[in-house]
């Protein structure tokens, strides 16, 4: 094996779900070399409970976007104590990055439940931000009138597809504990958009309340800058549902407290990932000016959360319509609807498990090795567990009462899903 590829060795579970508490009281910490693959997998992934990971980004080319000042603590007279201090390096990431054009999201202004979102050039973005850096202590009202943009703007440059439109810029590595991902690994097999972005934002940028595409995990990891986020465990956010069971679109701890949601408050430090569960609820704000990369995606442990919500929005999509069920093509018009809310449909889904099914029956049939994002090599027992959880979940599949109807298209590709599982 060559020295830079590593195995990802999971093994059968030891533990048992009744020695933890459902929740715990706060959310742990580990340095990313002092928790096991293994360890992580069963203990955080599949009991779908938040963890943070320390010194995660610390060899990540992505460094050299910030510069690191070393100063002597004053306070201290043998001046042996020093801090690191540090600052986006808006030369380097003109440098490295091509100036195109970038979405941003004005965090000052709410539209339809989220905020205004724009496109904008990067440089110009990375201009207002040098001179939002600078504005931050300005008062000088001419000064605060020659800047870019508008003065009450509070600009957001997040989603950004950085990795997938510069394939060949390495600025970070996926740490292994997040290496099985099936949603980007089908993804990048058949050049489609993927769910890896980049955030960067001014003190102050924040994202509303919300929980994650499809019901997926995400990882998130700070170059620079503090995040705080607000987290809660699944279904505790429907105690701030109003009559009509709409969310709120933004919420503080006083809300949280008077409406008795169990959360936690969380400080995300530079070098740090946090890994959110399928469902939990979250609020983010960048507290410092702040650079992230994340992920969003799913594996064996989260797919029958994913599925459950793929048909849970199917019914709603079906209920919505059903004055129009004897239309020629009814289930197919669901399917485009399901995919315009949700992001994937029935199809999408069953394509990606059959495309994940050949992708582990292919390398345990032949010499070559399935490798996920250029670095890991999961073991057999993995693949085995992969291949297992998918069998479940087809079954699932198998009663939902749209797919059960054999006369449909999504029936046949989840037989065929199944006969290729039992080979
Ligand atoms: O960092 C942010 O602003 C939002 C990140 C987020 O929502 C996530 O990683 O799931
Ligand atoms: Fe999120």
């Amino acid at each position: 094996m060559a020295s830079d590829l590593e195995s990802l060795d999971l093994c059968v579970p030891s533990t048992n779900n009744e020695d933890f508490p459902q929740y715990p009281q706060n959310i742990q910490r580990f340095n990313v070399n002092e928790i096991s693959y293994n360890d992580f997998y069963w203990l955080y992934m599949e009991r779908n409970i938040p963890v943070i990971l320390e010194q995660v980004s610390s060899n990540w080319e992505c460094r050299n976007w910030i510069n690191t000042e070393t100063v002597a603590d004053p306070t201290d007279s043998l001046v042996t104590v020093t801090n690191n201090k540090t600052s986006i390096n808006y030369d380097y990431l003109k440098e490295r990055i091509d100036n195109t054009l970038v979405p941003v999201a004005n965090c000052a202004v709410e539209y339809f439940n989220s905020h205004a979102k724009s496109e904008m050039l990067f440089y110009d973005f990375l201009k207002y931000w040098q001179e939002e850096e600078g504005n931050a202590h300005q008062t000088n009202p001419t000064e605060i009138s020659n800047r870019k943009g508008n003065s009450t703007d509070l600009l957001y440059l997040k989603d950004w597809h950085l990795k997938a439109q510069n394939s060949n810029y390495d600025f970070y590595k996926v740490p292994k504990h997040f290496a099985s991902d099936w949603l980007n690994e089908h993804l990048l097999a058949t050049n489609s958009d993927d769910y890896r972005f980049v955030y960067m934002g001014p003190k102050g940028t924040w994202t509303p309340f919300h929980s994650d595409v499809f019901g997926s995990f995400s990882w998130s990891t700070n170059i620079i800058g503090i995040k705080k986020w607000l987290l809660m465990p699944p279904g505790e956010e429907l105690k701030l549902a109003d009559r009509l069971g709409n969310l709120p679109f933004s919420i503080n701890e006083q809300l949280l407290e008077e409406h008795n949601v169990h959360f936690y408050t969380l400080m995300q430090k530079e070098n740090e990932s946090l890994f959110v569960p399928s469902g939990w609820y979250h609020q983010v704000t960048n507290i410092t000016d702040t650079i992230s990369v994340n992920h969003n995606w799913f594996n064996a442990c989260n797919l029958e959360r994913i599925w459950t919500n793929l048909s849970q929005q199917m019914q709603r999509v079906v209920t919505e319509i059903d004055d129009c069920r004897q239309m020629d093509n009814f289930t197919e018009h669901c399917q485009t609807m399901l995919r315009a809310s949700f992001g994937i449909n029935y199809l999408d889904f069953i394509q990606l498990l059959q495309s994940i099914t050949e992708r582990r029956l292919s390398t345990s049939s032949s010499s070559s090795k399935l490798i996920f994002f250029d670095n890991y090599i999961p073991n057999d027992y993995h693949i085995e567990h992969d291949l297992q959880r998918i069998v479940q979940v087809v079954d699932l599949m198998l009663q939902d009462s749209v797919i059960c109807d054999d006369r449909i298209v999504l029936y046949r590709k989840c037989i065929q899903l199944k006969e290729t599982l039992n080979g």
